[in-house]
């Protein structure tokens, strides 16, 4: 990259001064400042017919001269989808046709996409003059602005109690709402961003949010959810990757620290639990998106998140919000010692009613079952983590619409983000319907 090619010049040039010293960094400090493009960027869909297949894929995307990357990783001998640059993308073409591996083109050039989606977000906005209440969902909303919203709910609702967990790494604010209309009562906790890209979770998780509080007084479902449960959100769980996504790089999915390679930043929070950390579904090159870190809990967000998940008392259920693929997924995303846990049926039960809730809203499907049966296996997993150390017993990693890349993968139109807030609420609420101590 434009980057890499900066750095390089500056580590090899012969020159000492200081004055080219301090270009070099301004040149590097340019570089990220500018807003990358997906132009000619292509999504493939593999189609694997066998396990050759996939290692042959696998290998592939690992050579970085490729310079291709997962928008799903593979799974057993499923579809699954990898994003290739432009120089590349024939080179990456040939190798599958000269392997005779199956695959579509489902995103033909990503930045046509990620043109859409802010075509989509200058017709759909309203300011919050124009609209005090709905503004909020109206698009994609900056961490700021949602950080205010917040405290707007805070002093507007009473049973709405806004804190902080903690700063993140850049020193943004993570600040999580708590929802209790009495006390004594269990917990959920849902958090949504963990992955800065997915951006559908987090308007999903502010429905949730807006309907608990406004809802209460005119809808009876809505006041037993409130009336059974105490409701605890953190809206944007990876805040400095979520406004790197807005102001720098559309695709990027892991945190903002530094890392032992100056080239490569970003650790995945989602690899970064201490649930069987490092062992399965990660990469230590800290370049790739799925490096879990030096260690468990290495990041301050995912230290944050277990001390606030620690400090909720008598916790039912937690969702650690994803996008994409339309799932439900149940523990384990990675357990070497068993397959399912104990309660897998009570937990697949009340998930499949769930599910079917949420299908009769807008007719989507999505599918409940385990990361190894129907994704891949994870380990270091936020839900893995809560239901192993936190006491959770429902714990899930819902992936939300879209069902594939081909409408579009992490980039969603506006126009998502009613029927998904929609849709993920009877979920919620059918879940706290069903769940038994
Ligand atoms: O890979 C992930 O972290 C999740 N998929 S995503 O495309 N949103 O990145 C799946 C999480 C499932 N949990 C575990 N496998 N632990
Ligand atoms: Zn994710």
């Amino acid at each position: 990259t434009y980057k890499t090619l900066i750095l390089t010049r500056c580590f090899t040039s012969d020159s000492t001064t200081i004055m080219l010293l301090v270009l070099c960094l301004a040149l590097v400090a340019l570089g990220q400042a500018e807003h990358k493009s997906y132009e000619g960027y292509q999504v493939i869909t593999i189609n694997p017919t066998t396990a050759d297949d996939v290692r042959d894929v696998v290998s592939l995307v690992a050579d970085r001269a490729m310079k291709a990357s997962y928008w799903q990783d593979p799974v057993a001998v499923l579809p699954f989808d990898v994003m290739v640059a432009p120089e590349t993308a024939l080179v990456f073409v040939e190798a599958l046709i000269y392997k005779d591996i199956q695959y579509t083109i489902a995103v033909s050039n990503v930045q046509r996409f990620i043109e859409r989606e802010e075509a989509s977000r200058a017709r759909g906005a309203v300011s919050q003059e124009e609209d005090p209440v709905n503004y909020i969902l109206s698009d994609y909303q900056r961490h700021d602005t949602i950080n205010a919203w917040l405290n707007d709910m805070g002093s507007q609702y009473a049973m709405a109690n806004v804190n902080s967990i903690g700063s993140s790494y850049e020193g943004r604010d993570m600040r999580a709402i708590a929802i209790s209309g009495g006390s004594g009562r269990p917990a959920i906790v849902i958090d949504c961003a963990l992955h800065a890209r997915e951006w559908i979770t987090v308007p999903t998780c502010i429905y949730a949010i807006q309907t608990l509080l406004t809802q209460y007084n005119s809808n009876a479902d809505v006041r037993a959810m409130v009336d059974s449960y105490d409701w605890h959100f953190l809206p944007v769980a990876n805040p400095d990757g979520y406004e790197y996504t807005h102001t720098s790089d559309r695709m990027w999915r892991k945190t903002r620290s530094p890392t032992n390679d100056v080239l490569c930043t970003g650790t995945d929070a989602n690899r970064n639990f201490d649930a069987f950390w490092g062992e399965a579904g990660v990469d230590f090159d800290p370049c790739s998106d799925v490096y879990p870190g030096s260690r468990a809990f290495s990041e301050i967000e995912t230290q944050n998140i277990r001390d606030w998940i620690q400090s909720i008392p008598s916790k039912r259920l937690y969702l650690n919000v994803h996008s994409y693929t339309q799932l439900w997924l149940t523990p384990w995303g990675y357990n070497p010692n068993e397959r399912y846990p104990a309660d897998y049926a009570e937990l697949e039960r009340v998930a499949t009613l769930a599910m079917a809730g949420l299908r009769s809203v807008n007719g989507r499907e999505f599918i409940v079952g385990t990361p190894p049966d129907i994704l891949y296996p994870a380990s270091g997993g936020a839900y893995d983590w809560a239901k192993a150390s936190a006491g959770v017993k429902y714990s899930y990693a819902p992936e939300l619409r879209p069902a594939s890349a081909i409408e579009g993968g992490f980039i969603l139109d506006t126009t998502h983000i009613m029927p998904s807030g929609r849709e993920v609420f009877e979920a919620l609420r059918i879940h706290a319907e069903e769940m038994r101590a």
